[in-house]
C-alpha cells in the first residue's frame, strides 16, 4: 500500500502532494511501481498534529480519490471521519483505513457497512495531541497482549455494525501511543496478533523509531527521508510473516526487498 498524504503537515511527505494534479501524479507513480493500493489521507496523524476541519479534509481527499479511481487505481482512504469515508467511498474508494478503528467517530462503521467497502482498523488510543501520554501497557500484560485485546474489542464493534469479517484488516498501529520499544516488541510478535484470525497490515515506513535507531552519536534522529534503507531491511525481515500488507512511502524499495526475500526462499528449480 503506497502512502499519499495530501496534507501540508505529515511527518514525512507533508506539503509535497497538496495540489490535486501533483497528488494524482504521485498516486499513479506509486501504482506503477507496484502498489496494490494507494492510501489517500488528508489528516496528519504525526504526534502533536492539530486536526483539520471536516471541510478541509473533504476538500483535500475527495478529488484525488475520484481521479485516481477513474485511472483504475485501487484507492483506500485514510480517515477517522464518517463523512470523509462516505464521500471517498462514493468517489470510488473501496477500503477505509481508519487509524482509530472506529473510536474517533463510531458512525464510520455504519458508513463502511452500508457502502460495501473493506475496513482497516488500526490500534489507537487517542488523537495525536495526546496519544504519547497513553503509551503505557504495564498493567495489561505488556504491549502485545494489550494491543491484541484492544483490537479484539474493535472487532466486536465492527461485527456489531454489520461489516463482514472478510472485509476486515487489522493493524497494530506502530507509533500510535507506542514508544520505540513497544514498536519493536509488536514487530517481534506479529504472529500473536495473527491469532486474531484477521489479515494484518503493518505501517513502519519512515517512522520515528527508525529515526531513533539510526540516530547520530549526539542523539539526533536520522531524518525521515534517510530511513528508507532501514525500512527495506525491515520489509525483508517481515516478508516471511503472513501479512496482508505493508503501508509504505517508497514502493519501489519495498518491492525490491520483497523480491530479494522471495528469491532467497525459492530453490533453484525453475527460478531465474
Ligand atoms: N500510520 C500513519 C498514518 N496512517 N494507517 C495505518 N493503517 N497504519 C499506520 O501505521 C498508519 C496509518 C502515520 O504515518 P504517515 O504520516 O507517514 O502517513
Amino acid at each position: 500500500m503506497g502512502i499519499l498524504n495530501v496534507t501540508p503537515d505529515s511527518f514525512s511527505d507533508g506539503g509535497r502532494w497538496d495540489d490535486v494534479d501533483g497528488a494524482v501524479a504521485h498516486g499513479l507513480e506509486l501504482a506503477a511501481q507496484g502498489a496494490d493500493w494507494v492510501d489517500v489521507g488528508g489528516e496528519s496523524t504525526r504526534p502533536g498534529a492539530a486536526r483539520p476541519p471536516l471541510d478541509e479534509e473533504l476538500h483535500r481527499v475527495v478529488p484525488v480519490v475520484a481521479r485516481l479511481t477513474r485511472e483504475g487505481v485501487a484507492v483506500s482512504v485514510d480517515t477517522m471521519r464518517a463523512e470523509v469515508a462516505r464521500a471517498a467511498v462514493d468517489a470510488g474508494a473501496t477500503l477505509v483505513n481508519d487509524v482509530s478503528g472506529g473510536l474517533a467517530d463510531p458512525r464510520i462503521l455504519a458508513v463502511v457497512a452500508a457502502g460495501g467497502a473493506s475496513y482497516l482498523a488500526m490500534h489507537w488510543r487517542a488523537h495525536s495531541d495526546r496519544m504519547q501520554q497513553l503509551a503505557s501497557y504495564d498493567d495489561q500484560g505488556g504491549v502485545v497482549e494489550a494491543v491484541r485485546a484492544e483490537l479484539a474489542d474493535r472487532v466486536a464493534e465492527i461485527r456489531a455494525a454489520g461489516i463482514p469479517d472478510d472485509r476486515v484488516i487489522l493493524d497494530p498501529g506502530l507509533g500510535f501511543a507506542k514508544t520505540a520499544a513497544h514498536n519493536w516488541q509488536l514487530l517481534r510478535s506479529l504472529d500473536r496478533l495473527g491469532d486474531l484470525s484477521f489479515p494484518l497490515l503493518v505501517g513502519a515506513s519512515r517512522k520515528s523509531f527508525l529515526g531513533s535507531l539510526l540516530a547520530d552519536p549526539d542523539g539526533k534522529p536520522r531524518s525521515t527521508d534517510d530511513r528508507e534503507h532501514a525500512h527495506a531491511a525491515l520489509v525483508a525481515l517481515l516478508a516471511g510473516h503472513d501479512l496482508w500488507g505493508l503501508r509504505v512511502h517508497d514502493v519501489r524499495a519495498t518491492r525490491d526487498a520483497l523480491a530479494v526475500w522471495e528469491r532467497m526462499t525459492t530453490d533453484e528449480k525453475g527460478a531465474g
